[in-house]
């Protein structure tokens, strides 16, 4: 098989990318190692930035997302000390779209269906070939058989565990990274969200997130050991901890039930540099990872997947071979902002095992200054609602 672009990984980077080099007459080729149900079946991301939703749009993907998403305009910090809002449309004039990770991916998938897209899914050991030099190939296997793709460039959208970072040599690349001594333990339950905007909490039994995806679902975080597991962890548990974390008012008024799917996933801040390897090019996940709490995993893959379709356009339709070389430092650029922004705000929400008691107050103080310095709510609420592409 030939095509232009090989696209490993059918997450929302390697959709997004495929839908929109398929609208400008670029052939693509998708490979993903799992089956269409289980990508749809994760629970991840639910905060979506502008460009996000603009990117969406311009993809042929944005109608239900135009009509089924809610606008957050600010967000709530929960202290010992009370509750305070950060109001995004006064600070900045910005809001953000509340839209889950799995709707984008359906609508992507459903998107991609329409325009005929080459989607392979449980495509197995996939590796790249010949990426330094003109004629770059992919081999995988299916089915017991081994196939081979001819391409002009492959997209490494394959995750923080796929194959494509690990095939750029290891003395070519550099990787940045931090590691947080927790996680967070996740919730989803066909409940009435426990307020109209998100709630970040930070309580000396650990930080607390109130999240939503619609009026009848809910998203819920509480930080926990490592080392803890799901199965010790019932349902009822989780609740009796949330409420102790969230503010009495919202807990008490609070709506439980089952969970509907339950994960725990540690924190790490990491990035890889160069993105580019020859003629592979990294995006996503694959190429970085933010700690959840700042909501820039999904918005960074979009930012990234906005670049490279830029970068393949002008290479491809407009023979500006110049063009490729631009994508990993503009790309970095924004990707480390953001990197900047959530491990700030894992910093300030979370209890640290190793916490002094000045780390404690320097915490505390950060919390009275976003609270009541106006040009701090300015600098949150700029990055927390998107930092210009
Ligand atoms: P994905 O989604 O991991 O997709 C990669 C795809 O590649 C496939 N794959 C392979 N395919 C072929 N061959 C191989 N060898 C392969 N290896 C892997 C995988 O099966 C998968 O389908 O990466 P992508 O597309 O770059 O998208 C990134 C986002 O998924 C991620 O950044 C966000 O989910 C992060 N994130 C959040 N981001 C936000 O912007 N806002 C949020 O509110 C937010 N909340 C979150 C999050 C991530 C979380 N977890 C679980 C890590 C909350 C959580 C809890
Ligand atoms: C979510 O709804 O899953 C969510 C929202 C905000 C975050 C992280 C996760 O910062």
């Amino acid at each position: 098989m030939r095509t232009q672009v090989a696209i490993i990984g059918g997450g929302p980077s390697g959709l997004l990318l495929s839908q929109l080099l398929m609208r400008a007459g670029i052939e693509t080729v998708v490979l993903e190692r799992q089956t269409r149900d289980y990508v749809l079946g994760r629970i991840r991301a639910g905060v979506l930035e502008r460009g996000a939703v603009e990117l969406l749009h311009r993809a042929g993907c944005g109608d239900r997302l135009g009509d089924e998403s809610i606008a957050h305009e600010g967000c709530n910090l929960s202290t010992v000390n009370g509750m305070f809002r950060v109001d995004f449309q006064a600070r900045v004039g910005e809001s953000v779209t509340v839209y889950g990770q799995t709707e984008v991916t359906h609508d992507l998938y459903a998107a991609q269906d329409a325009l005929g897209a080459t989607i392979i899914h449980e495509a197995h050991n996939v590796a790249l070939h010949d990426l330094e030099g003109g004629a770059p190939w992919v081999s995988y296997e299916k089915d017991g058989q081994t196939h081979r793709i001819d391409c002009d460039f492959v997209a490494g959208c394959d995750g923080f565990h796929g194959i494509s970072r690990q095939s750029i040599p290891g003395d070519k690349r550099t990787e940045y990274e931090r590691v947080y001594p927790f996680g967070w333990l996740g919730v989803l339950s066909r409940t009435a969200p426990a307020a109209d905007e998100l709630i970040y909490a930070n309580h000396p039994r650990g930080f607390a997130l109130a999240s939503m995806r619609n009026p009848t679902l809910s998203r819920y975080y509480i930080q926990v050991p490592l080392s803890d597991t799901v199965e010790q962890w019932s349902d009822q548990a989780f609740w009796d901890e949330l409420r102790r974390r969230l503010p009495a008012s919202v807990a008490d008024s609070m709506q439980t039930g089952p969970s509907i799917e339950k994960s725990i996933a540690p924190l790490r801040s990491f990035v890889v540099e160069p993105l580019r390897w020859g003629r592979l090019f990294l995006v996503g996940d694959a190429a970085h990872i933010v700690p959840p709490t700042g909501a820039k995993g999904l918005n960074l893959a979009a930012s990234d997947v906005h670049y490279l379709f830029e970068t393949l356009r002008a290479a491809i339709l407009d023979a500006d071979a110049a063009a490729l070389d631009q994508y990993s430092t503009r790309a970095l650029t924004r990707i480390w902002g953001a990197m900047r922004f959530s491990w700030w705000m894992t910093s300030i929400l979370h209890r640290f095992p190793d916490q002094s008691d000045f780390d404690q107050k320097i915490q505390e103080a950060e919390l009275r200054q976003l609270e009541t310095m106006e040009s701090a709510q300015v600098t949150m609420a700029r990055n927390y609602t998107g930092l210009p592409y």
